[in-house]
């Protein structure tokens, strides 16, 4: 395994929007190598690193991939859209959206809440990948927007999420989805973190975690998500 070879391969697919075969196909790697090869790959973004996102928090796509913990993927600059704002097609292979919650943290401490979309992008071929491709993938993260941020104490747990297709409901759900409880997604990564030896920046930007089903994003689409009590967040998919 060179993991600057392997970093080289998913830099590319991401930075040319074109898929490539599993990684695990022809090469053996440790979820310790995908998390170094991780690292190459966001190192090759060359852009300031904003914070960071868990996958796999909902026990629906836990158990789709047969894993029974969560993964962690880095967020940079170049991935902040803003909340309005639009995404240009071109940037990406075959994004899907889902709806998520935010946490601004400030060395550790909780200091808001946000609803929040992320836009994920698998660099493989047909979406498909097992549990070290998407780590070495940086768990598929490809664009991220977030809402006004709130207040931070207060309960989020078992709000109601609404996500809009032009105005469309395509999926409902439950912040319950993400962990049981979206705070504990704070200790999630940090303790993710701390065992892949990843600095955390003073402050930065937890997603955490998808509350539905991921949608796939067809060019020309206005999307929204709405989080009972925290507010929406929407972007424009050019
Ligand atoms: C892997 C990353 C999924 C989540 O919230 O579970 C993810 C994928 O499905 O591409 O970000």
């Amino acid at each position: 395994m060179n993991p600057r070879a392997l970093a080289e391969i998913l830099a590319g697919a991401a930075a040319d929007a074109v898929a490539v075969p599993q990684l695990s196909i022809e090469h053996h790697l440790s979820l310790a190598d995908a998390y170094a090869v991780q690292r190459l790959v966001v190192d090759a973004r060359r852009r300031p690193r904003t914070g960071v996102k868990l996958g796999l928090t909902s026990r629906a796509k836990a158990l789709q991939m047969g894993v029974s913990d969560v993964i962690l993927g880095e967020l940079t600059e170049d991935m902040a859209i803003e909340d309005g704002g639009s995404l240009d097609p071109a940037r990406f292979i075959h994004p899907r959206v889902e709806p998520e919650v935010a946490f601004l943290l400030r060395d550790g401490e909780v200091k808001g809440v946000a609803p929040a979309l992320e836009i994920i992008d698998s660099r493989y071929q047909d979406f498909r990948f097992n549990l070290v491709d998407v780590v070495a993938d940086n768990t598929s993260a490809a664009a991220y927007v977030l809402g006004p941020w709130q207040r931070a104490d207060q309960d989020i747990g078992n709000r109601g999420v609404v996500m809009e297709i032009d105005g469309r409901v395509v999926e409902t759900g439950s912040t319950a989805a993400i962990l049981g409880h979206p705070q504990r997604a704070t200790e999630a990564a940090a303790r993710l973190a701390r065992t892949i030896a990843l600095p955390m920046p003073g402050e930065m930007v937890l997603l955490a975690g998808a509350a539905t089903a991921a949608v796939t994003l067809k060019p020309g689409v206005v999307v929204e998500a709405r989080i009972s009590t925290l507010g929406r967040v929407g972007f424009t998919y050019i």
